[in-house]
């Protein structure tokens, strides 16, 4: 394995950055996970705009160039001649003093890209749907730490996702600061009522899975709506998933012990992963 650090590829042993770093030291850079599927990359400009959106809000001043950086991975995942994968960004912002103050880093982000094989979830989960829960730990307020940020400061997830495990659950719903379904750990949530589709329009990443299911729903004259969504809708919705480039579309089935429409995965539902199979194999920059 060849891992991408400043324009050069070292092995795995020798892919090493500062304990100094401020990405180490205090979460603050930013990142990414892209898929590729038949080599090619997905949505790679949807990935770019908001890594560097992040980035241009957390003031870290990336060294590529957009374009610069869509190279950087295409010759990243040649390298490692990966076909079908996984690629993880990272821009910290680089090596510093102690002490959390930007100022003490010496303006030299680190630029890492790791690319590998993805691990998938079972196949049963995908045919059988899964069984989710909704967790104490609120989203982030958006105007203390704004959910749309894919900063390497995953705390609030994280903390989610040790109560979801420790109740027997892989995954889980985060609530936001009003009490409304925001999104997912590492996923965002749609529901289905009536055969039109609902997912949260605050307080949430704006997932890029979610925005391509978005857009395929609007292809196929399927209403989807962007509005607040409560619990109780969550579990009186005829169907319910979740989206996110690891997991794709994933059905849920069971929320917080009541049972999703029929219990098992919906007409809609299973239409949508249809339909996203098919873009992911034919759309993307071609490698
Ligand atoms: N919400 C959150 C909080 C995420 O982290 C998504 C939604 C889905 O967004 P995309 O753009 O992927 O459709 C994510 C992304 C992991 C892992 O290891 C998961 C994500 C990111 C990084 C790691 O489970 N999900």
């Amino acid at each position: 394995m060849k891992i991408y650090i400043n324009g050069k590829f070292l092995s795995r042993k020798d892919a090493k950055v500062s304990v100094f770093d401020h990405g180490l030291l205090y979460g603050d850079g930013v990142f990414e996970g892209i898929r590729s599927y038949k080599r090619r990359v997905f949505k790679l400009e949807e990935h770019m705009d908001r890594l560097y959106e992040t980035a241009h809000t957390l003031m870290i001043r990336i060294p590529l160039t957009q374009k610069q950086m869509m190279e950087a991975i295409v010759a990243t995942l040649k390298k490692n001649d990966i076909s079908d994968g996984y690629i993880r960004v990272i821009v910290t912002r680089g090596e510093g003093d102690l002490g959390l103050d930007p100022r003490k880093c010496y303006g030299k982000p680190n630029v890492i890209i790791i690319t590998d094989k993805i691990n998938l979830y079972a196949r049963e989960l995908y045919n059988k749907g899964m069984a989710i829960i909704t967790v104490p730990t609120v989203r982030n307020y958006p105007e203390a730490l704004n959910p749309r940020l894919k900063s390497l400061n995953y705390l609030n997830n994280i903390l989610a996702k040790i109560e979801a495990n420790n109740s027997g659950y892989a995954e889980a719903i985060m609530l936001d600061h009003q009490g409304f379904v925001a999104e997912c750990t590492g996923d965002n949530i749609f529901i289905v009522k009536h055969g039109v589709l609902a997912t949260p329009s605050q307080g949430r990443l704006q997932g890029i899975t979610r925005d391509a299911v978005i857009s395929l729903a609007k292809d196929s004259k399927i209403a989807a709506q962007e509005r607040y969504i409560t619990r109780h809708e969550v579990y009186t919705a005829d169907e319910c998933f979740l989206t996110g480039t690891a997991a794709e579309i994933i059905p849920v089935v069971k929320v917080d012990g009541r049972a999703i429409g029929a219990g098992k995965p919906g007409v809609v539902t299973l239409r949508m992963m249809k339909m996203f199979h098919s873009l992911t194999g034919q759309s993307g920059v071609k490698y």
